[in-house]
């Protein structure tokens, strides 16, 4: 497989303006006949050259005439048309077989339902076309199907339907907005059906309808009501209406993302619609809410304004990511939702740009374009935006929106045409930030002080420096927003509004090397730095921990306050990991801990997030360690320590946790978050033991907690583990998606036997390989989240990986090139275990038939 290039893009020599196409769905053979107008762009004679995948194809005419041999060149991933005619009709009619697509990629038949995934390159496995997103068309799509697929559903307004002879109906849909073809969908299936309406603020009625299996209506409720909060929050915000007369949601269980954004039909994983209290936990309503509304949003940033090609895929998902962040901010905690994605680029997306799949926001080279859906692209695309939104205020950030709408509604843009608008609506120079959309790599920043007691003048020296990265070597200065605060000896807030951060505290830092002074500050202050976490980088600054522990106390902004507690534990953690001992909890990091968790003001949810012990998955992250196995060790035995010192008051601040009825509300969520947080350092002592957790999980109405109760057992092996998982097991075992719980409580086991149980599991009736939720669940949480069994000195983990690798490159190459991430991290660990893990590589990397995803995963992990 080769690269294509961001450098060497063209614009399309034709283009398609109608799409006509009659689909008559049969679960082996689906004939597609697709009828388009096609127009020659500018003076050239070149060919037609359409995409297609796994197509075979019937017949090809033009204009009604069927063409002869020497007209066409079919090949295996496109068909050619050579003609001189500069504006044809264009019919080709193909075969597909739906049932034996278990990529769920194109149009495949899973569950009892047709369904499609189109974005990014699906299209061509359904029929013949110009599969990039600059060619827009609009779309009639009727579909035939058995009458026992009650439902046909594709894009736009349905203009016709009709019963047929032989057991067989159809539906007829017209979609007026010129789409990619990447926004196509179709679904076909047997459903329960949800109704509601919405009235858009310009006055339109708009249907909305909600397709989920059946026996499975009450849990769309809360997703319906969220789409209604989206509607009105995107009207709110940014003047946004919707503009079709219905709006359609299907939940699959068969899916390869979380949701797609198919124009008037979004096709959603149905983990991200179905919820009832005692099936989903408020993480589950909280990704519910937020997934519809980001599916909800990219109807204008992706639909109406969409991408040139694919590697501006963060123009729509990094800007849709931060308008449904700041949806969910507005409809919880801001705070609380902003400590949640800091977590997610310092894991995943820091470990992305320190590993081979490197890439800017905007990548320059891909092979396999299903590879670059990544955290870089969606989370640090996001941080991205809201650093511009930093720079340009709430109303200016406003006005470049509405500039961008304006000029470029209809049309396929690139990330340069956004950031050309937010520029042009406000006269902010953007032009050395744009680097981060062409830069991978975390920037580092190093920040130091002095104080000039005569003049009374502060001086925060900054240095700024990206590490080269597995794609780029050569890295050149960012323009970063570092928003910062100075406290005095006291607590107190200093005033640096007639400073070099006189813009809400934000220092722009645009050079290696930078001095920012604050004048008439009458004692030397102490630092509170990157406030809210204002751009993507590491900072450090040399604070003693009395310092940190000040901060945890004193600092306004959650982000520093839990910033210096996580420094305090991760200190700890490697400190005892380097010298091989047991940590050791300081006075000043036990006060702390005690501070925050009697701290009246401070939200339950704040607490919580403070509170917990950083993960091994972003400790790996912060620094370089020896042996995972120790570290691991070293952060259970700080938990451990943490416990014991403050048994008493986790205790009875646990007891004094009482919520009614369970209900998703603020409220409740942060009472929930905080009981399971000190559950887990009550399960870590010996104070376990009294916890009667079989009782409590019986008492609780709400999976919130009885998912917290079966983590805390199991990772702290309790006695109740084993009785807890047969009790889940026997009230979900007919219900898989609930499963996907059960499978990643046992993917997460310490046991010694983990690994021979993970195996048992392939048996159990609810698990499949031909499922990515379950794949996900159980191997995708084993390789990501269990580092003691995945780095099993005896090397079985990783060989447990490579094997589940090595059969879903045929059965989903997609899901085998994302589950494999953890093996691809291989430089992080000892020699002996990078060995290990390079031989598993090399397996892959061998196999005959190796799909595009892992071989560019693989290969660049090997380079
Ligand atoms: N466009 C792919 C799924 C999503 O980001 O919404
Ligand atoms: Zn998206």
């Amino acid at each position: 497989p080769s690269a294509k290039r961001l450098a060497d893009y063209t614009p399309p020599a034709f283009t398609i303006k109608t799409v006509n196409l009659n689909i008559i769905l049969e679960p082996a053979e689906t004939l597609v006949t697709n009828t388009m107008k096609v127009v020659r762009v500018g003076e050239h004679s070149g060919a037609l050259e359409l995409d297609g995948e796994s197509l075979t194809l019937e017949s090809i005419q033009v204009n009604g005439r069927a063409l002869a041999a020497q007209e066409f060149n079919c090949s295996e991933s496109s068909l050619s048309v050579f003609t001189e005619l500069n504006e044809f009709e264009l019919t080709v009619v193909t075969k597909i077989n739906p049932e034996k697509n278990t990529s769920l990629e194109g149009l495949y038949l899973s569950d009892g339902a047709y369904c499609t995934q189109c974005e990014a390159e699906g299209f061509r496995r359904i029929t013949y076309f110009m599969d990039r997103p600059d060619v827009l068309a609009t779309y009639t799509t009727r579909i035939e199907a058995d009458k026992g697929f009650t439902y046909l559903l594709s894009n736009g307004n349905k203009v016709g339907q009709g019963e047929l002879s032989n057991g067989k109906h159809f539906a007829e849909w017209h979609d007026p907005h010129p789409k990619p073809c990447y926004l196509f969908a179709l679904v076909a299936g047997d459903f329960d059906l949800l109704e509601d309406s919405y009235t858009t603020a310009e006055g339109r009625n708009v249907a909305l309808q909600l397709f989920v299996d059946r026996g499975n209506s009450h849990r769309g409720e809360f997703a319906l009501e969220a789409l209604k909060r989206s509607m009105a929050w995107d009207e709110q915000r940014f003047g946004l209406c919707y503009d079709l007369d219905i709006y359609m949601v299907v939940a699959v269980d068969f899916f390869n993302m979380g949701a797609m954004e198919n124009k008037g039909l979004n096709v959603f994983n149905s983990k991200y619609v179905l919820a009832e209290p005692k099936s989903a936990t408020d993480t589950d309503y909280h990704n519910i809410e937020a997934v519809i509304g980001h599916e909800y949003f990219h109807n204008w940033t992706g639909n109406r304004v969409t991408c040139r090609d694919w590697f501006q895929l963060s123009l729509k998902e990094g800007l849709t990511v931060f308008r449904d962040q700041e949806f969910s901010a507005d409809m919880g905690s801001a705070a609380v939702n902003r400590l949640q994605n800091v977590r997610i680029i310092q894991t995943q997306q820091f470990a992305e740009d320190a590993g081979p799949m490197a890439h800017p926001i905007r990548p320059s080279e891909v092979i396999e374009m299903n590879n670059f859906y990544t955290v870089t692209v969606y989370n640090k695309g996001s941080e991205v935006i809201r650093m511009i939104h930093t720079l340009l205020g709430e109303q200016g950030f406003r006005k470049g929106m509405d500039l961008y709408f304006q000029r470029h509604d209809g049309q396929a843009v690139t990330c340069d045409d956004f950031v050309l608008a937010m520029q042009d609506a406000t006269g902010v120079d953007l032009s050395q930030f744009k680097r981060w959309y062409s830069q991978s790599g975390t920037p580092e920043l190093y920040i130091t002080d002095d104080y000039d007691a005569g003049k009374g003048v502060y001086r925060l020296h900054v240095k700024q420096h990206t590490p080269a990265t597995s794609d780029q070597r050569e890295k050149l200065p960012q323009h970063i927003p570092l928003k910062v605060a100075l406290y005095d000896p006291e607590g107190s807030e200093l005033d640096i509004s007639n400073s070099a951060a006189k813009e809400n505290g934000v220092l722009h830092v645009t050079e290696f090397e930078q001095t920012f002074e604050f004048e008439s500050i009458s004692q030397k202050p102490l630092p509170a730095l990157l406030l809210n976490f204002s751009a993507p980088v590491r900072c450090s600054y040399p604070y003693i921990d009395d310092q940190r522990a000040f901060l945890v106390s004193h600092a306004k902004d959650a982000f520093v306050k839990w910033d210096a507690m996580q420094a305090l534990y991760a200190d700890t953690v490697f400190k005892a990991e380097q010298s091989s001992t047991k940590p050791v909890v300081s006075e000043t990091l036990a006060n702390a801990f005690r501070d925050v968790l009697n701290d009246k003001e401070l939200d339950k949810a704040i607490i919580a997030e403070i509170l917990a012990v950083p993960a091994i998955s972003t400790l790996v992250e912060k620094q370089h360690f020896t042996d995972i196995h120790a570290l691991i060790d070293a952060r259970d035995g700080l938990v451990t320590g943490i416990g014991e010192i403050h048994r008493d008051l986790i205790q009875s601040e646990y007891n004094n946790l009482q919520t009614g009825d369970y209900a998703y509300e603020a409220k409740d969520v942060a009472l929930r978050a905080l009981k399971a947080c000190l559950l887990n350092f009550i399960s870590a002592t010996s104070g376990a033991e009294n916890l009667n957790l079989v009782d409590s999980y019986n008492a609780s109405d709400n999976m919130t907690e009885k998912l917290s109760m079966l983590a805390a057992a199991n990772h702290w092996q309790l006695s109740e583990r084993d009785t807890l998982l047969s009790m889940f097991e026997k009230t979900w075992r007919q219900d898989a998606l609930v499963m996907d719980k059960w499978l990643s409580i046992q993917a997460l086991s310490p046991k010694e036997s983990a690994i021979q149980e993970i195996k048992a599991i392939f048996e159990h009736p609810v698990f499949s390989f031909t499922n990515p939720n379950r794949v996900r669940a159980l191997i995708g949480t084993f390789a990501a989240a269990n580092y003691r069994a995945f780095h099993n000195l005896d090397g079985t983990g990783y060989q447990l990986l490579a094997d589940v690798v090595i059969k879903m490159n045929s059965i989903n190459p997609q899901v085998a090139a994302r589950i494999i991430t953890p093996l691809t991290q291989w430089k992080r660990f000892d020699e002996k275990r990078q060995a290990l893990m390079k031989e598993e590589l090399t397996r892959i990397v061998n196999l005959d038939d190796l799909a595009k995803d892992l071989y560019e995963v693989v290969n660049k992990s090997l380079a």
